[in-house]
């Protein structure tokens, strides 16, 4: 059970956003959150909760019969323009791009692949985005919150950036993946902010909720990585190169299976960092299956590898741990035929 009452009753985190030249800032009033169970928390979100909006402000509100338990989180105005600003030429872009990738990648993820072309589209992906995501940056200490929900997809760029971000700031983060078709987790998300865009993040620290990739990665320097900026180059590089690893696997990561089954009442446990070919495999998969899992991301210098250590007898990534059946194996092939049998809905 996780208890969360955040340190701070008046919460305000301010920060400067390049595009708009404008100082962002995000006030979170009222928290007080004693029953706060992390893993049922997003049905209790989507079941029982009111979402009042207005032009000016958006407010999520916990119904009044819940006594004491009461959750106000409050967004200023800013935010909310940032968020709703209107459509990029990147976005449009991606329009087009993802029912492409859609028709022509939409191949069957559970049946048997070349391995080969599986591995090197991959790495030459990682090729594409480094140095970004692949270790933990040095001086910053570690708080490893773990109450940090990201509501993404694995083929999208921008999630890739805020996934990138948690490598480099050594964050574990609840993974709830939103592929296209998603059965469950877009609807929370819809529910939580209103639209669905992605990346999309819960910090249940401080009662934050919120788009805008750019935003999210300066949010999470800002907060967890003791007010640094962001890495050299690491949100300019989205326009760049931030599209390869799409391409390349051909829109994997992208689309519900159709065959995905029901989640597991556990969340499944993977190592991996963003940018390692093989972790992108298995983190493929569970965006295709739609499955929630926690992710200790494990860059180079992560305070995590001691714990992948003690977990796996090696510091290699991925590793997968599946409480709800004991599965703990770090070959991605295995892990990868593992996941599409158990959690398919025929088996
Ligand atoms: N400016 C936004 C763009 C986000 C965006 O366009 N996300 C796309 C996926 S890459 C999305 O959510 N599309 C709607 C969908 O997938 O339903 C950001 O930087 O976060």
């Amino acid at each position: 059970m996780l208890s969360l009452a955040s340190p701070h009753p008046l919460h305000r985190l301010e920060f400067f956003h390049h595009q708009s030249n404008k100082k962002i800032s995000f006030r979170c009033a009222k928290i007080s959150h004693n029953k706060l169970d992390s893993p049922c928390w997003s049905s209790r979100f989507s079941g029982s909760w009111n979402l009042l909006s207005s032009r000016r402000r958006f407010h999520a509100q916990s119904p009044r019969t819940e006594g004491d338990l009461t959750e106000s989180i409050q967004v200023s105005e800013e935010r909310i323009i940032s968020s709703t600003k209107a459509e990029s030429p990147a976005n449009s872009f991606l329009s087009v791009l993802c029912p492409l990738l859609k028709l022509f990648g939409g191949r069957d993820p559970s049946q048997e692949r070349n391995e080969y072309l599986e591995v090197a589209t991959s790495s030459l992906s990682s090729l594409a985005r480094f140095p970004w995501g692949s270790k933990a940056l040095s001086g910053i200490s570690r708080t490893n919150p773990l109450h940090l929900q990201l509501y993404e997809f694995e083929a999208c760029p921008f999630c890739r950036r805020v996934r990138e971000a948690m490598t480099e700031l050594d964050l574990s983060v609840e993974v709830y993946p939103c592929p296209k078709g998603s059965l469950r987790h877009r609807e929370i998300v819809r529910k939580i902010g209103g639209k669905e865009l992605f990346p999309f993040l819960v910090d249940l620290n401080t009662g934050i909720s919120m788009y805008e990739s750019g935003d999210i990665v300066k949010y999470l320097f800002q907060q967890y990585g003791q007010g640094t900026n962001p890495t050299f180059g690491l949100l300019e590089s989205t326009l760049f190169t931030g599209w390869v690893p799409t391409l390349l696997r051909a829109g994997r990561g992208m689309t519900l299976w159709h065959r995905a089954g029901l989640e597991p009442s556990k969340k499944l446990k993977l190592f991996s960092y963003e940018n390692n070919a093989y972790a992108r495999l298995v983190r493929e998969a569970l965006c295709e299956l739609e499955m929630p899992y926690i992710l200790h991301n494990v860059g180079e210098g992560s305070s995590n590898s001691e714990l992948l250590l003690k977990a796996s007898g090696s510091k290699e990534v991925p590793y997968l741990i599946d409480p709800n059946t004991g599965f703990r194996l770090g070959d991605y092939k295995k892990i990868l035929s593992y996941l599409f049998q158990t959690y398919s809905t025929s088996s």
